[in-house]
Order: C-alpha cells, then sequence, then structure tokens
C-alpha cells in the first residue's frame, strides 16, 4: 500500500526576541503607570490594584525563558503593548505569506523537491490575518505551485490536523505531494496586560513537505505510519474574535476578543487526554513505548510535556527523549511540535521511531507516529 513520507521541513524564526526580564520590565512599568494613574480609586476601594509579573515565576511556571517576535518594540512599549504590524496594500505580500515562504523554501530544498513537483499548499494555523483571499493561494502563486492550497485553522493543533489531510491528498492520489506551512503569529493575539498570560506565546513558522514513498528521493525522509486526532469541546482556551464582532458593537474591543485560557484547568485536563491517546495510538499499531526513540510534543509548558512523557515512557524521559524549545520559542502554536522536530530529528537511523504530538484549544490533539526511511 502506498505510504506517506514528511521528505523536508523548514523553519521561519523571526530576527527579533524578548527575554522574560524584558518583558516584565515592560509589564511591571504599565502596572506601576495604571496603579499612580488610579490611585484615588484604588485607595477608596472601587479599583482592584494591578499586581507585578515576574519572571521567576514565568519560568518555573512553564520552563518559557525568551520568545521570538515579529516586532518586539510594540510589545515592550508599555503605552501600546501590541506588535506593531503596518497594514500592506492588496499589492504586496502578506505577512503571513513572507513568513510561509522561508520555511517553505527550506523545507523544498530538505525533501529535494522542485516546485513543480508540488500539487497543493495548506497553511494551518491558530490566527489567520484574513479570511480570504485563502493565505495558501498567495503562498501558492508566490511559489508558482500549480494545483491547490486551502488555510484551516484548529488552533495548536493545526499542523498533526493538517498533516493528516496532506498524508490522505497524496495515498488517495489527489496529489503527489502537499505543502502543509503553520505561519503563528501569536503576539497578534496576546493581551501583554494580562498577568496571567502576558509571557505565554512567540512567533514562528514551520513548514513541512508530505509525498509518497516511493516519490521521496531525500535521506530525510520519514514515513507517517499512522495519524489519530481527537477533539473534545472546551470553553477553557477560547477567542471570541470573529467576523460578527461588528455586529454587536457592545463587544467590539473586549477582551474576549482575544487569546483567554483557564491555565489550570487546561493543565489538569490535557494532560491525561494527551497521554491516553498517544498509549491508545501506540496500542492500535501494535507498538511498544520502549520502541520509541523520541516524543516531539506540542511546546506550551515544560511540566505539561514531562508529564506526558512519564506517562507515555512510563518513567522519567531523558532530555533527549522529549525535546524542549519552548525555552526559547514559548508557546508557538501549531508550529511547536514541528519547531521540536525540525530541530531535533538529524540523528535518526533508519528504522527509529517518533511521536509528532500536538495539542490545544478545542480542545484538540494529534498524534502522529513516523519512522526514519
Ligand atoms: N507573575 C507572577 N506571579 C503570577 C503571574 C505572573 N505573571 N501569573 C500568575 N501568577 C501567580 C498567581 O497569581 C498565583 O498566585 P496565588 O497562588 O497566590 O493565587 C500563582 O502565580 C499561580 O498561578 P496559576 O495557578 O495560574 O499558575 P500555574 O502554575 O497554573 O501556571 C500556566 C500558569 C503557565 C499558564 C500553566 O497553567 C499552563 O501552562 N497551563 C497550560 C496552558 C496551555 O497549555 N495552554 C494551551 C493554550 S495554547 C493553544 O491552545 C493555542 C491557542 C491558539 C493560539 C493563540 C495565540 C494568541
Amino acid at each position: 500500500m502506498t505510504k506517506a513520507v514528511i521528505s523536508g521541513t523548514g523553519l521561519y524564526t523571526p530576527a527579533q526576541s524578548i527575554s522574560n526580564d524584558e518583558l516584565v520590565a515592560s509589564f511591571n512599568a504599565y502596572v506601576n503607570e495604571f496603579n499612580r494613574s488610579h490611585a484615588r480609586e484604588i485607595e477608596e476601594g472601587s479599583l482592584a490594584a494591578l499586581t507585578e509579573s515576574s519572571s521567576a515565576f514565568i519560568e518555573k511556571a512553564s520552563g518559557i525563558k525568551s520568545r521570538f517576535v515579529m516586532d518586539k518594540a510594540g510589545i515592550l512599549d508599555p503605552q501600546r503593548m501590541v506588535p506593531y504590524l503596518p497594514e500592506r496594500s492588496n499589492d504586496e505580500p502578506g505577512i503571513q505569506c513572507e513568513m510561509s515562504l522561508v520555511a517553505a523554501r527550506e523545507a523544498l530544498e530538505q525533501s529535494n523537491k522542485k516546485i513543480e513537483d508540488i500539487d497543493g499548499v495548506i497553511v494551518a494555523c491558530s490566527n489567520l490575518q484574513r479570511p480570504y483571499p485563502a493565505i495558501s493561494i498567495e503562498v501558492q502563486t508566490a511559489l508558482g505551485i500549480q494545483g491547490f492550497a486551502y488555510d484551516m485553522n484548529v488552533a495548536c493543533s493545526s499542523a498533526t490536523f493538517g498533516l493528516q489531510a496532506a498524508a490522505s491528498a497524496v495515498i488517495s492520489g489527489a496529489a503527489r505531494a502537499i505543502l502543509v506551512i503553520n505561519p503563528e503569529i501569536c503576539t497578534g493575539h496576546l493581551n501583554f496586560r494580562d498577568r496571567d498570560s502576558h509571557f505565554i506565546f512567540g512567533d514562528a513558522c514551520t513548514a513541512m513537505v508530505v509525498e509518497r514513498a516511493e516519490t521521496a528521493t531525500t535521506d530525510n525522509a520519514f514515513e507517517i505510519l499512522g495519524i489519530k486526532l481527537i477533539t473534545s469541546f472546551s470553553n477553557n482556551i477560547r477567542n471570541n474574535f470573529g467576523f460578527l464582532n461588528r455586529a454587536d458593537a457592545s463587544g467590539e474591543g473586549a477582551l474576549d476578543k482575544l487569546f483567554v485560557q483557564q491555565g489550570r484547568k487546561v493543565f489538569k485536563e490535557v494532560v491525561p487526554m494527551v497521554g491516553q491517546l498517544i498509549n491508545e495510538h501506540l496500542d492500535s499499531m501494535g507498538i511498544a513505548s520502549g520502541q520509541l526513540k523520541r516524543l516531539w510534543l506540542h511546546q506550551a509548558n515544560l511540566s505539561m510535556n514531562q508529564l506526558i512523557a512519564r506517562k507515555v515512557l512510563g518513567r522519567e524521559p531523558v532530555d533527549a527523549e522529549a525535546p524542549v524549545i519552548l525555552d526559547r520559542y514559548a508557546n508557538t502554536s501549531s508550529a511547536g511540535s514541528i519547531i521540536a522536530f525540525h530541530l531535533n530529528k538529524a540523528d535518526f537511523k533508519a528504522g527509529e521511531m517518533g511521536v509528532i504530538c500536538s495539542f490545544g484549544a478545542g480542545y484538540s490533539a494529534g498524534s502522529v507516529i513516523i519512522r526514519k526511511c
């Protein structure tokens, strides 16, 4: 039977990064100015004083030390605390298209594929800069790819769900090869004035080439042995931004139109869900966890990943078994597990196996078991 392979990966990392200390200094400047300018209401008890953030808390609670961002100055300006990404004319490439092109070109080169070998582009990510025309079609045209393209969004699980769509397309014969691209500008929808979450996200873009095993001509290919996806509705990670916002002006600009989460609940509910997903997936394929060389997990929280790895391996993981990139990148939504894969796969020998696993809003989770060709 025809098998699909991931024959190349690519990564775009923004040029600018923000350390925890820089982020906290900006947040605390905002807090102090807020408390100073509202001193009377705070004194009277009609308004609660804001509390400072702390680098030590951020690193301890999440494992994040810094994050790459598309615009550092706008985020760190205590008067603004939003990236400044100027609108572009319709004749210029969009910003998500631009970052996609960098990641896609690296994935194409790694997979030894030419533009004319690719039949489709799937842009899969948490936040799309516009509803239409699709970002993927813009990327397709910029690269000169024939065939089809579409956008999809399954939040943090967009890359694994995109992989499922791409693998199905190449196995069914709908396409010879597909580019799956995850351009994440998470800082565009992060409330940098929220102490509980201002440190969580960063920006990045990943890309993968998925093709049939028999057309792969590179030493970098990984065969997709199986994909298992699950979803279960939850309001614990939510963003109410959408095209109907203007239909009720009273909600426009409200904070629920940005990323909001109950972090503790997410932690408690998602860890068992993901551990069970991977274990059941391995069982269904007759693979023992001891046969796995690596878990490339979604990068949201270090303790979360350590717990999931423990549930799958049945013991404490060593660093190389569940590589961490969130310390430098923070949570880059769907790009996270693919960054971990991209940066930690060169040492694989033929026959060695691993699992790419995403999890996040929806809830949604995806387990992809792969074996080096
Ligand atoms: N500085 C100092 N102290 C703080 C801060 C801060 N910044 N924030 C909170 N605290 C304090 C609290 O006040 C609390 O104090 P007390 O105990 O006195 O009440 C204490 O620290 C503990 O607070 P928490 O219980 O909230 O802290 P946790 O230990 O739970 O850590 C985390 C918080 C890091 C958020 C953790 O819960 C976590 O990582 N949870 C999982 C989150 C997760 O995986 N979310 C997935 C979301 S991503 C996703 O699905 C993609 C969505 C689409 C992308 C959108 C792009 C924007």
